[in-house]
C-alpha cells in the first residue's frame, strides 16, 4: 500500500499519531502556533491528507496543496472549510458527528442549570470569602425545573438535549429546524415549532444549529426583543449566529434575564471583550466536548476516517459535498 503523507495541524491523543505513521509519511506542524506555521506551510505542497482542528482552511491554502485527497476534521461542525471549493476540488471531507453527542448534551444542559441557578457566581462568592450569613435573595438563581426548553436546531445534539430535558426534568421542550424532524420523545413531551415561537415561549433558548451563510447573524436585536424578559440564551453551537452587541444590548436593556455562552464571534475570547466577566454572562472556552473520553473518541474515529481514505475505502463519515 502506497504511502502517503498526511499533514497533523492538531495535536493528537497517544496512540493515534502512532497509527498515522505506521501506514503514512506525518508532519505534525499546527499553523495556530506561529513557530509552526512555516513548516505547516511547507508541508502543504506534498499533503495527499489533511487531520486537525480549529483552524480555517480557505481557498488559497488549497491551492498550496495539489495533491490533497481528503480533509478529516477533529469535529462535527464543518464551517472551517469551503464547502464548495472542496468539492470542485473533489477533496473529500471527513468528520466526527455522533461520538460527541452525549457529552455536548450533558454540557450544554449544565450551562442551563449552571446560569440558571448562578453557578458560577456562587462558587465565585464562596471562594472570595463573601459567605458570612444565609443566603439572601440577592444570591438567589431560579427554577429550572418544569420551565420551557426551546432548542434551534434539532439534530443528534438536539435531540439528547431535549431527551435530558423532558424525561429529566419534566420541561416542555419546543424545537426549530429546517426539516421536518420527529421529536423522538413519548407523545407531547416536545413539539416542533416556528422560530418567533421557541423565541415568545421558552425561558430556555439554546442554539445547538450549525454555523452556515443562513443561521450567521440569525439571533440579533428583532429576536431578542421577542423572548420572555426571564429567558436565558444558551448557545453551544457557533458564535457568529449570535449578534454579540445585540446580545449585550439585550442584557443591558433586560430584555433577557441572561446568557450561557460556550462559543465567541472570537475564539479564545479577547481579554477586553464584554462578555468576559458579565455579570449575567456565564461563560466558558468551548468546552462542549472537551471530556477525555470524548476527545479521544473524536480524534479515533477522524484517523480512522482519514487512514480509510487514503486507502480509497469509504470513511467511516464524508460531509457531502456540493457537487
Ligand atoms: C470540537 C466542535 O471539539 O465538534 C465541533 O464542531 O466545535 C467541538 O466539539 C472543536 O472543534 C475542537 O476540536
Amino acid at each position: 500500500m502506497e504511502r502517503k503523507h498526511v499533514v497533523v495541524y492538531r495535536d493528537l491523543p497517544p496512540g493515534e499519531l502512532e497509527r498515522l505513521q505506521a501506514e503514512h509519511d506525518v508532519t505534525c506542524a499546527d499553523p495556530r502556533k506561529p513557530a509552526q506555521m512555516q513548516a505547516f506551510l511547507d508541508a502543504l505542497p506534498s499533503a495527499h491528507g489533511l487531520i486537525g482542528s480549529s483552524y480555517s482552511i480557505d481557498d488559497a491554502l488549497l491551492d498550496r496543496a495539489p495533491s490533497l485527497e481528503v480533509i478529516s476534521s477533529i469535529s462535527v461542525g464543518i464551517d472551517q472549510f469551503p464547502l464548495a471549493s472542496l468539492g470542485r476540488r473533489h477533496i473529500m471531507l471527513c468528520h466526527t458527528p455522533g461520538v460527541l453527542t452525549e457529552s455536548v448534551a450533558d454540557f450544554l444542559f449544565a450551562l442551563v442549570l449552571g446560569s440558571s441557578r448562578r453557578l458560577v457566581e456562587l462558587g465565585r462568592y464562596v471562594q472570595q470569602g463573601r459567605w458570612k450569613k444565609n443566603l439572601g435573595n440577592d444570591m438567589f438563581g431560579w427554577d429550572v425545573y418544569g420551565k420551557t426548553l426551546g432548542i434551534l436546531g434539532y439534530g443528534r445534539i438536539g435531540q439528547a438535549l431535549a431527551r435530558r430535558a423532558a424525561l429529566g426534568f419534566n420541561m416542555p421542550v419546543l424545537y426549530h429546524t429546517r426539516r421536518p424532524v420527529d421529536s423522538g420523545l413519548p407523545q407531547g413531551r416536545a413539539r416542533a415549532a416556528t422560530l418567533q415561537e421557541v423565541l415568545r415561549q421558552s425561558d430556555f433558548v439554546v442554539i445547538v444549529m450549525p454555523l452556515t451563510p443562513e443561521t450567521r447573524g440569525m439571533i440579533g436585536p428583532d429576536e431578542f426583543a421577542q423572548m420572555k424578559p426571564q429567558a436565558i440564551l444558551i448557545n453551544g453551537a457557533r458564535g457568529p449566529i449570535v449578534q454579540e452587541q445585540a446580545l449585550l444590548d439585550a442584557l443591558d436593556r433586560n430584555q433577557i434575564r441572561g446568557a450561557g455562552l460556550d462559543v465567541f464571534d472570537v475564539e479564545p475570547l479577547p481579554q477586553d471583550s464584554p462578555l468576559r466577566d458579565h455579570p449575567r454572562v456565564t461563560a466558558t472556552p468551548h468546552a462542549g466536548s472537551a471530556t477525555h473520553e470524548t476527545r479521544a473518541a473524536m480524534a479515533r474515529m477522524a484517523v480512522d476516517n482519514i487512514l480509510l481514505a487514503l486507502r480509497g475505502k469509504p470513511p467511516l463519515a464524508a460531509y457531502p459535498l456540493p457537487t
